[in-house]
């Protein structure tokens, strides 16, 4: 493992330029566990603790390292840990601010893509996708959808008609780890060194894919309950791995906070449609057949697909 296996690159090096004379190593932060870090350095990885100053800095949990993040790095003098002394500035960050909750949390930085895994199994779910391309949407990375367990779909051409209704331009692979399909398109999402991070529910195969685009076994797998195809949290850290091909992979645990409806995700999935409604004109307006509704408008015009006001009257909310 090199710098530049992981990612680094000339915009790096410029951005680690004023720590360089200050004895600091530039590193990427590999793993993240409660009390410390996992850091690649050049050619080895050690652990580390963020300074007291970096803490303090800290506004939010996610101004804090994640893994992803390019660090200037203090080594150790003696047997203790080395020190994260700053945070190079991010390319992209996929972070969840999830509701109920104050303290956005860092899934992932700097990353290229995002792949939005999905099973084609009795778990899939179109509302759920949307829920994780929205989150992708405002992290600066490119989504891409990879609906796994495709030799378990009869009708490949229907779901990519749902999954066309919600994400019109994302791009849209599917893959059969088990029938060996689809995997090779994945690869030229990785050239250049770039760094792919997985997302999805708990059972949807990221760490199997991930274990097949790293042509070894890193992580653990586990299998989804019969009766409904539910995954059960097999994995519980994020953690970046270096592709021999060229690339890295971030795989995280499936998220549980998007696995049902709640009033902020499902405001921050459909924002189109509550901005429209806005300009409806009866503030109570259902969008179904009142009169002067600015959103039943949108539709007419052809600018907001009928399907979208579908799912959206489709779910159950808080605020509507
Ligand atoms: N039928 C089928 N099963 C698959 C495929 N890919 C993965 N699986 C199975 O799906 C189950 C869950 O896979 P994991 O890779 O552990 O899922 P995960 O998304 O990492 O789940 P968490 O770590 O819990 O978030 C395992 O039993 C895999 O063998 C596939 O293409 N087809
Ligand atoms: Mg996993
Ligand atoms: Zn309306």
């Amino acid at each position: 493992m090199t710098l530049a296996t992981l990612g680094w690159n000339e915009r790096w090096h410029r951005e680690f330029g004023i720590y360089a004379s200050d004895g600091l190593v530039p590193g990427r932060v590999v793993g993240e566990h409660r009390t410390h870090y996992r850091v690649a350095i050049e050619e080895m990885e050690l652990s580390a603790e963020a300074t007291g100053r970096l803490r303090n800095d800290a506004h939010l949990r996610s101004d804090m390292p994640g893994v992803g993040d390019f660090v200037a790095l203090r080594p150790s003098a003696g047997d203790g840990p080395a020190t994260i002394e700053a945070i190079l500035p991010r390319t992209s960050a996929l972070i969840r601010k999830a509701s109920g909750e104050q303290r956005p949390q860092l899934l992932a930085a700097n990353v290229d893509v995002v792949f939005v895994v999905t099973g084609l199994d009795g778990d899939f779910n179109l509302a759920r996708l949307q829920r994780f391309l929205a989150l992708v949407r405002d992290s600066g990375a490119t989504p891409v959808i990879v609906a796994n367990k495709a030799e378990l779909s009869s009708d490949f051409a229907a779901i990519t008609r749902e999954i066309r209704t919600i994400a019109p331009e994302v791009a849209l692979h599917p893959t059969s780890v088990r029938a060996g399909s689809g995997l090779a398109d994945l690869e030229p999402y990785f050239t250049g060194n770039r760094t792919v991070a997985f997302i999805g529910s708990s059972g949807v195969g990221k760490s199997t894919l991930t274990n097949v685009l790293l042509e070894r076994d890193a992580q653990a797998t586990g299998a989804v309950r019969a009766h409904d195809s539910r995954g059960r949290h097999t994995t519980t850290h994020r953690q970046l791995f270096v592709r021999p091909r060229g690339g890295a992979i971030i795989d995280t645990p499936g998220l549980r906070g998007l696995e049902a409806w709640n009033g902020d995700a499902v405001i921050a999935d459909f924002q189109d449609i509550e901005l429209l409604a806005t300009q409806c004109r009866f503030s109570d307006c259902q969008h179904r057949s009142e009169p002067k509704c600015a959103v039943l408008a949108a539709v007419a015009r052809g600018e907001l697909a009928a399907e979208r006001l579908a799912e959206y009257l489709k779910s159950p909310r808080t605020r509507r």
